[in-house]
């Protein structure tokens, strides 16, 4: 019989609605998704856990569940040893030491003796002794941004997405002490019938991931362009080119890298394309 894998997703946060997005565009269906602690999925071997994240680490370690969606700072923080399956390209963000607009930050010696607030003393402890800092760590637990203010700290180390919290509470970012994003986790160890769901699971957010980074573009031009527009265009293969009904023109179908998208798309109109589509690609199999 196949075992059921049971995969924990942060109850209510952040990273739940992504979290429920990548299982949902996954084709898992789950019976309910109520309030609920836990929901098992009926076309898939699969049971979701709805868990606080600071829990989730200490969770998979000890196999009370098989997998999980986490941010690597809490994994990191956590220091557990567990698996990292895959990066999933969402909730990124970064730890970061910010200063108050006041102090005089000339690198990283400027942190000798200074407090610096933060919820992290892990990682930043494990950043400040690799950099050879000797600075004291005041951990707090939320609203780090107003330690300053309040004469909890000097300086603060503390999650930064888009800055609008640095900015508005007078601090400036002054090191990024590490990059996060939402990781896929397993535990060491999983059972050989688990790891092969685990692999059917992790098939299905490879596509998935792949089919986020990339975009369908279809295209027309007249011939004596499509040399340059082939040269311009990075596809999976060589693009398709079908004949258009106008005599001297044809259709070009491809796949684009979502970083080099828009450099792209400029270069294409250049060389003479018309009628550019973009579109969504659902899945990439590879
Ligand atoms: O209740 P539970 O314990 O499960 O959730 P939580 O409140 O501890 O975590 P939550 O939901 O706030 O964040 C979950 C995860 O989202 C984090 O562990 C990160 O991996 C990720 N993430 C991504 C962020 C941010 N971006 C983020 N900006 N987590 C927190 N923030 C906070 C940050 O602490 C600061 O207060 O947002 C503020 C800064 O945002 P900007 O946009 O103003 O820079
Ligand atoms: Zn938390």
């Amino acid at each position: 019989m196949v075992p059921v894998l049971r995969l924990a997703i942060q109850k209510s946060g952040r990273l739940t609605d992504a979290s429920r997005s990548l299982i949902a565009e996954c084709g898992i269906e789950l019976e309910q998704m109520g309030g609920k602690l836990r929901a098992p999925a009926f076309n898939f071997p699969l049971e979701l856990l709805f868990l606080r994240d600071d829990d989730i680490p200490g969770y998979v370690s000890d196999g009370v569940v098989d997998a999980a969606i986490v941010g690597r700072n809490v994994l990191l923080e956590r220091g557990v040893d567990v698996q990292v399956v895959r990066e999933l390209g969402f909730g990124r963000c970064r730890l970061a030491i910010a200063a108050p607009k006041s102090f005089r930050y000339d690198g990283l010696s400027s942190l000798e003796g200074v407090c610096i607030a933060t919820s992290y003393p892990t990682i930043l402890g494990e950043f400040l002794r690799a950099q050879r800092v000797r600075a004291q760590i005041h951990e707090i637990s939320g609203s780090v941004e107003v330690a300053p203010s309040l004469g909890l700290g000097e300086v603060i180390c503390d999650l930064v997405s888009s800055g609008s919290t640095l900015l508005s509470n007078g601090l400036r970012e002054v090191e990024t002490v590490l990059e996060s994003q939402a990781v896929l986790v397993a535990q060491r160890g999983l059972s050989a019938a688990k790891s092969e769901v685990l692999k059917r699971f992790t098939f299905r957010v490879d596509a998935l991931l792949r089919a986020r980074r990339t975009k369908y573009i279809t295209l027309n031009a007249p011939n004596e362009a499509i040399p340059e527009i082939v040269r311009l265009l990075p596809g999976l293969k060589s693009p398709s080119v079908l004949p258009l009904y106008t005599s001297g023109w044809s259709s070009l179908h491809t796949v684009v890298g979502e970083d080099d998208f828009w450099n792209v798309i400029q270069g294409l109109k250049e060389a003479g394309a018309e009628g550019i589509l973009v579109l969504p690609i659902e899945k990439v199999m590879s």
